[in-house]
């Protein structure tokens, strides 16, 4: 079950307190002593403080880390720029522990496990800090690559529940990710998605293809989805790709550019042409994208030099969801990177 992102909006001074307690909130709900929970809301309220007064305003994320063996609190802050200027010589990211992220940031980076950035003049800086319970974390130095994944989940204004949902399931022979998006939104739209979600663990062995196929029918007592499924084989070392309806569906590499795949029109439980698979190479640098019609898909990745080539797959979830959200339905957006790194166990 994928976590739904608390959101606080950073438009005025009250939203310091506010990403405060709801940082503490989180920590409480994941268990955390009461030391590391003062920690973890200091670094949310340095974070939003920082965003009120340096920055045109932003967002503070707020989410147990999607797909890490737990518990992980990941916060991400997202500003409107002006971005800074240099940030990457006062860039620290978890493999190192030289450098600052600059005034007012100092604190997030001492209390984090893990701390990352990624700025764009006049666009913007999005900070991510990750929280393991342990109080004075050292550093994460991960010992072998692993899967890197990042994702945001929001529901509609006004609403509590997602219509959308999303999965990523790792197996031996490489990962499963998949979005969907419920008709419309509400309770209803969130049944649609989430039979997508749990009928796709009992679907293992089919193509993406096959798995609309077999959702199609699945779905027709429910108001239907939206779906993109990709499959990373790092057997064939591919990735296989289908998709029914408005779910975006993109594909990274550093030769070969973006490539974006439109999903085939219809809906699943509702109307299914014939499903139709892409097939491109894995590659070590490889990244996927695939979000739900919440964010638009005119994204252009010239647009952030560097994103996508040493920064974790949280940073451009949050980067694209800043600047791409439609701000009137459920929005949902999955990154994934280090696509062929092998299966391990245990996160630093
Ligand atoms: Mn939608």
């Amino acid at each position: 079950m994928n976590p739904i992102t608390r959101r606080v909006v950073i438009d005025d001074v009250s939203a310091v307190h506010e990403a405060r307690r709801a940082a503490a909130q989180l920590a409480a709900d994941l268990g955390f002593c009461e030391v590391r929970r003062e920690q973890v809301a200091i670094a949310a309220s340095e974070l939003a403080s920082n965003a009120h007064k340096h920055t045109r305003g932003g967002d503070v994320y707020l989410q147990p880390a999607p797909h890490l063996p737990g518990p992980v609190l990941e916060m991400i802050a997202a500003d409107h720029g002006p971005g800074v200027a240099a940030f990457e010589q006062c860039l620290v990211d978890g493999y190192s522990t030289t450098g600052t992220l600059g005034a007012g940031l100092g604190a997030v980076q001492r209390l984090a496990s893990y701390c990352a950035a990624y700025s764009c003049p006049e666009r913007g800086t999005v900070v991510l800090a990750r929280f393991t319970a342990q109080l004075d974390p050292p550093m994460w130095t991960p010992p072998v690559r692993r899967l890197d994944v990042g994702a945001l989940a929001l529901p509609a204004p006004g609403e509590t529940i997602s219509g959308d949902a999303y999965t990523i399931a790792e197996d031996p022979d490489g990962v499963t990710v998949a979005v969907a998006d419920g008709l419309g939104h509400g309770p209803d739209a969130a049944e649609a998605a989430r039979t997508v979600i749990d009928s796709l663990s009992e679907l293992t062995g089919l193509t993406p293809a096959e798995q609309l196929r077999e959702l199609h029918a699945r779905l027709r007592s429910t108001r239907g989805a939206a779906a993109a499924i990709a499959r990373i084989d790092r057997v064939s070392r591919t990735v296989r790709i289908a998709a029914v309806g408005n779910v975006t569906c993109a594909v990274w590499e550093p030769d070969q550019g973006l490539t974006r795949l439109a999903g085939r029109p219809g809906a699943l439980g509702i109307r299914l042409s014939k499903p139709f698979e892409q097939v491109v190479p894995l590659t070590p640098n490889t990244r996927l994208v695939l979000h739900s019609d919440g964010l638009h898909n005119r994204w252009d990745l010239t647009a952030y030099p560097g994103l996508f080539t040493g920064h974790p797959a949280a940073l451009t979830a949050a980067t694209l969801f800043r600047d791409c959200e439609r701000g009137r339905d459920d929005a949902t957006v999955v990154v994934l990177g280090a696509l062929d790194a092998p299966l391990h166990g245990d996160f630093g």
